[in-house]
């Protein structure tokens, strides 16, 4: 059964409230294009329930009007998965009204939150109980728990405490027919068969909408340190890691890499940053936090780091020698997204590779690139300590931006070839989304598409939800 455009509209505006379905172009707006200006689609409406029943609702009408959805949190994924279409035919399902902190159980050290609660809220509801909730992404003040479940995000903590699937033990999903499945457990065990919860984790909203989630928290830190250490080369950083975990074991929360171009664009876009360490190829930026009161911390990091120091790993290096100056060493790491939206478009690249494979990975496919591109500007920076780095590609300076994303399927090609070939991912942490579908399509095994088909096919038979997106 097809309902005209008009009807579905005033259902969803009986199910919702009136004030809660957006059709005026100026307030669709925001919802239709993606953080990095890269997408733009259209939308027949944005929905914003505002419970669970109410998506239930809402996702039941919609599959009886056979109208697809597009869920979406905060908008800041970066390949355009949240943003639907150019067609105008399918809703916007905006989870931003859903932001209830449900429970907090601190002998569990669980929290239950609604997915459009933002990372940082949550950060923050777990420290006022004196706990931590480790996930942390530089899009922290905008982005949602329900779309860093959806793009199993990474982040700058991954290395000690696991991507996003890792910290969740349970969810509640709307599926593709308005059924709701509370998966809320709050259990470290449970053998009872299938895992259905990660099926929905990581999948983009192609799969169910998630509304809640039940997720772990952890001992707070009472002492963190943060040290900028610059080195000669990769193979040198990919030592000074070693050396690190060997030193600190499970301490080491964060091991991000600051290529030198990276550098100079964060400090570009943002003047009021340090330049601590000048002129060097490479940085490391290092948080090692514990969650004693341990005064030793500092001197233990001190010591690792001259060691490296006396061995040649390390060029130079400082400690932060207050919050202040710890928060102004990750803003130089955390401002490089926001330079590069500044300064551009580029050609991004999210890839994962063995830590040992990337130094070599870096030498090779970096002279291919300027070989193919004179001139290109390669801004590679990341999280070294999870083999994930964001390899990206910018114009050469002075020439048009928006005219080298023509070179995008040869430059992806380049990269990704490289990547498989060293046994690497060419999705670390963003996902697919319409960004990358073509690549899944062409380096994913047959099989593997056979099996992820089967999965959808499964769960939204008719494909209603997020078409267009990851397959
Ligand atoms: P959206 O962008 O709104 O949606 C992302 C996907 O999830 C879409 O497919 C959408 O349909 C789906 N979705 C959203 N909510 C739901 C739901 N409730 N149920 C089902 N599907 C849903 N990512 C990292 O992994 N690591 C980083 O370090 C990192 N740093 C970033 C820094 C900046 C400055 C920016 C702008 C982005 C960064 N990101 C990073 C990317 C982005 O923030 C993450 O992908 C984040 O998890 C997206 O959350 P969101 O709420 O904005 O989701
Ligand atoms: C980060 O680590 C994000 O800062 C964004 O994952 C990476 O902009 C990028 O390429
Ligand atoms: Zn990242």
């Amino acid at each position: 059964m097809t309902y005209p455009r008009a009807t579905i509209v005033e259902r969803l505006q009986a199910l919702v409230g009136e004030a809660n379905v957006l059709t005026a172009p100026a307030d669709v707006e925001p919802y239709v294009v993606d953080w990095r200006g890269r997408y733009r689609g259209a939308a027949l409406a944005v929905v914003r329930p505002g419970s669970t029943a109410e998506v239930a609702a809402v996702v039941k009408a919609c599959a009886e009007a056979d109208v697809a959805l597009v869920p979406q949190g905060g908008n800041t994924g970066m390949c355009g998965a949240a943003t639907p279409d150019t067609s105008g035919s399918a809703i916007i399902l905006s989870l931003a009204r859903m932001r209830a902190v449900r429970a907090l159980d601190p002998a569990n050290a669980t929290i239950t939150v609604e997915a459009g609660v933002t990372l940082a809220v949550l950060q923050q509801a777990a420290a006022e109980a004196g706990l931590l909730f480790p996930l942390s992404l530089a899009s922290e003040g905008s982005c949602t728990i329900g779309g860093n479940l959806s793009t199993n995000a990474g982040g700058t903590a991954v290395l000690r405490y696991g991507n996003a699937r890792d910290l969740v033990l349970g969810i509640e999903v709307v599926l593709a027919d308005g059924r709701v499945w509370d998966g809320l457990r709050g259990l470290r065990k449970d053998n009872t068969g299938y895992d259905l919860k990660q099926l929905f984790i990581g999948s983009e909203g192609t799969l169910g909408i998630v509304t809640a989630a039940v997720l772990k928290l952890f001992a707070a830190p009472r002492t963190r340190i943060t040290a900028l250490a610059a080195t000669g080369d990769l193979a040198r950083a990919v030592e000074l890691l070693r050396a690190l975990k060997q030193a600190l074991g499970d301490r080491l929360v964060g091991f991000e890499l600051i290529g030198d171009l990276a550098l100079r664009l964060s400090r570009k876009h943002h003047p009021d940053s340090p330049d601590p360490l000048p002129d060097h190829p490479w940085y490391a930026l290092i948080q090692v936090n514990d969650s004693a009161a341990d005064a030793g911390l500092g001197a233990l990091v001190e010591g690792a780091l001259a060691a490296a120091v006396d061995a040649g790993i390390v060029a130079d290096a400082t400690i932060a020698q207050s919050q202040e100056q710890a928060d102004r060493l990750w803003a130089l790491r955390e401002n490089i997204s926001e330079a590069q939206r500044r300064e551009g478009p580029n050609i991004k690249h999210d890839i994962s590779l063995p830590i040992s494979a990337i130094p070599r990975f870096v030498d090779e496919t970096g002279a291919a690139l300027v070989a193919a591109f004179p001139g290109a500007r390669l801004v590679v920076f990341g999280h070294l300590g999870d083999g994930n780095l964001h390899y990206n590609v910018a114009a050469p300076d002075g020439s048009a931006a928006e005219c080298f994303l023509d070179h995008t399927p040869e430059a992806n090609r380049i990269v990704h070839d490289r990547v498989v070939a060293a046994g690497g991912s060419i999705s670390a942490e963003h996902g697919i989304g319409q960004l990358k579908r073509g690549e899944l399509a062409h380096y994913k095994s047959p099989l593997e598409l056979e099996l992820m088909r089967r999965v959808k096919a499964a769960l939204d038979p008719r494909g209603l939800l997020n078409p267009g997106k990851v397959l």
